[in-house]
């Protein structure tokens, strides 16, 4: 049996950390392809590289039957009219399911199918659950004015694959529209 510290853990939205877990901060200037608008990302950066994100993660066991998790904290901002957001992914066990649970703050999840590419946004709100299934990539967006806190629950062999992503980006960009996310194709975006 696993020690009550491994089985217990305590967490706290406001800060984004576990106690005892390690995090991971991305600063804007990590997440350079991510943004649609690049003159908008040059010049947020000039002028200082914030803090977008961070995530804590738990990941205990290796087995095929456990479990990892991660705490995230989205910053409330924006890059040219495109709401701060994470990377993205796909599972590297492309299998691998995901259950995003919303615990403060107001988000949208960003799904694409990998072998369709279909599309979906659904929203992250707390006591909410998005779940994400396997062979799908996700993106977490902060559409509100303060942080998104959320936690991601994932098979401990799902793995992250950021290479698909980063060499092709989601097909459709979330935009702020007179204060209204609205969901264009990434192509009708750069022309917008
Ligand atoms: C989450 C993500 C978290 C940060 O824990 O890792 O939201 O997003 P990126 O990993 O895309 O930077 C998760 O989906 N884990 O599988
Ligand atoms: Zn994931």
């Amino acid at each position: 049996m696993k020690s009550l510290i491994q089985l217990l853990s305590k967490f706290d939205p406001a800060t984004g950390q576990i106690a005892g877990a390690a995090a991971t901060s991305r600063y804007l200037s990590d997440l350079g392809s991510c943004f649609l608008d690049t003159a908008a990302y040059q010049s947020a950066l000039q002028a200082g590289n914030p803090l977008v994100y961070s995530v804590a993660s738990v990941a205990l066991g290796s087995g095929d039957g456990d479990l990892h998790y991660g705490l995230g904290k989205i910053m409330p901002g924006r890059v040219g009219s495109e709401y701060y957001m994470t990377k993205g992914h796909f599972h590297a066990w492309r299998e691998a399911a995901e259950l995003y649970i919303g615990l403060a703050g107001e988000g949208v999840m960003l799904l694409e199918e990998e072998v369709s590419g279909s599309t979906q946004v659904v929203p992250l709100r707390p006591c909410q659950t998005v779940y994400v299934p396997g062979h799908t990539a996700h993106r977490t967006i902060n559409v509100g004015s303060v942080p998104l806190t959320y936690l991601g629950v994932y098979p401990a062999k799902a793995g992250h694959d950021y290479g698909a992503i980063a060499r092709r980006n989601f097909s459709k960009v979330l935009i702020d529209r007179n204060g209204q996310p609205v969901l264009l194709d990434r192509s009708a975006a750069v022309r917008s």
